[in-house]
């Protein structure tokens, strides 16, 4: 049976062929793997690209481990990772200042960040990370940043909502991230993705930052925007004059789809300060198996107050969790 690959397949393979480093062969192997049509005739060739693709992040791996410092491997920390990411001047680096204790060079001139940074953001009674990355240019991004970016758990694209461009940046940026299949192109509600996906990458989900809501043009360009991509959500901000905060950190929250679980042992108060983090949809045995990972073997029974029926009801293992929830586990 023949191949018939695309175009768009021999563009990612001569990728591969000019790359030089494990981040872009990666890059490429995945991009490969993600537009090679899918039928019986490419069946050996997917089998390949995925045993060349695992081969590849093991070096990867190893590679990281003995590296002194790998700047586009950001270590995850706290609930979730939010990767901040946009044109150059359009406030990352003062979102990340803003948000967390991180301090990032903030300058008037654009391409001050090289490097990402990383800060932690209080919400509630959890911390979420945050990751400010070098700017995307007209050209696409700087090496390794399409790594950086799916490896985290949800992208802030910041706009520069005073500037005359903002309507361009996120075209650009939205075309770029779905291009290289980052986030998914059929605009959702709340901007979140359908799961699961049919591909090998999961789609992030993303929140468009309209920064500099104190400038003069700014709520103009925003109905414009509006106007033209219905259905886009945006979050309108000032970092300059501290306005929108507040719900932008809980839009933050929404779309990472976590909630938070407080335990309480069997006859004592609840532990309300440290939640333990499950994703939306987490079970009782979710939970357990966060706890200790001899945990669900043991577990006798559990009791639930918050979303159960009555409080202290006792629940199955497969008992689905809310955020708030506070959940004594009987342990044998
Ligand atoms: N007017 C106004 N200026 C801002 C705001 N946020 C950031 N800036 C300024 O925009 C410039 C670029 O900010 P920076 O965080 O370095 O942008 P980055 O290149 O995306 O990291 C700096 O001069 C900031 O002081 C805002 O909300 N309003
Ligand atoms: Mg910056």
């Amino acid at each position: 049976m023949p191949a018939n690959l695309t175009p768009q397949y021999y563009a990612a393979e001569d990728a591969y062929k000019k790359a030089s480093s494990v981040e872009e062969k990666i890059e490429a192997l995945q991009e490969m793997l993600a537009v090679i049509p899918k039928h019986k005739g490419t069946e050996k060739i997917q089998a390949d690209l995925k045993r060349r693709l695992s081969k590849l992040r093991e070096e990867g791996e190893k590679k990281a481990k003995t590296a002194r410092f790998n700047p586009f491997s950001i270590e995850k920390q706290g609930a979730g990772q939010g990767i901040i990411v946009g044109f150059p001047n359009a406030g990352k680096s003062s979102l990340l200042a803003t948000m967390t204790k991180a301090k990032a060079k903030i300058a008037a001139y654009p391409f001050t960040t090289t490097l990402p940074l990383t800060g932690m953001m209080p919400y509630k009674d959890i911390l979420i990370q945050l990751v400010d990355t070098p700017p995307l240019t007209s050209e696409g991004a700087p090496p390794g940043l399409l790594n950086t970016l799916r490896g985290g758990d949800l992208l802030l694209i910041v706009i520069d909502a005073g500037s005359d461009d903002c309507l361009e940046q996120v075209e650009k940026t939205l075309s770029f991230l779905t291009e290289k299949r980052v986030i998914q192109k059929e605009i959702k509600q709340n901007n979140l993705p359908d799961q699961p996906v049919q591909d090998e990458r999961k789609y992030l989900p993303y929140i468009i930052v309209a920064n500099k809501m104190d400038l003069q043009n700014s709520e103009d360009n925003l109905t414009i925007l509006n106007e033209l991509m219905p259905g886009l959500t945006l979050t309108g901000i000032s970092l300059k004059e501290k306005t929108g905060l507040d719900s932008l950190k809980d839009r933050i929250f929404q779309a990472l789809s976590i909630i938070r679980v407080y335990t309480r042992a069997p006859g004592k108060q609840p532990d309300m300060e440290n939640p333990f983090v499950l994703k939306k949809g987490g079970t009782v045995l979710d939970l357990a198996y966060n706890i200790h990972r001899d945990f669900p073997e043991r577990l006798k029974n559990a009791r639930v107050w918050g979303s159960a029926k009555f409080d202290g009801q006792t629940v199955a293992r497969d008992y689905v969790l809310e955020d708030g929830d506070i959940v004594e586990l009987n342990i044998g």
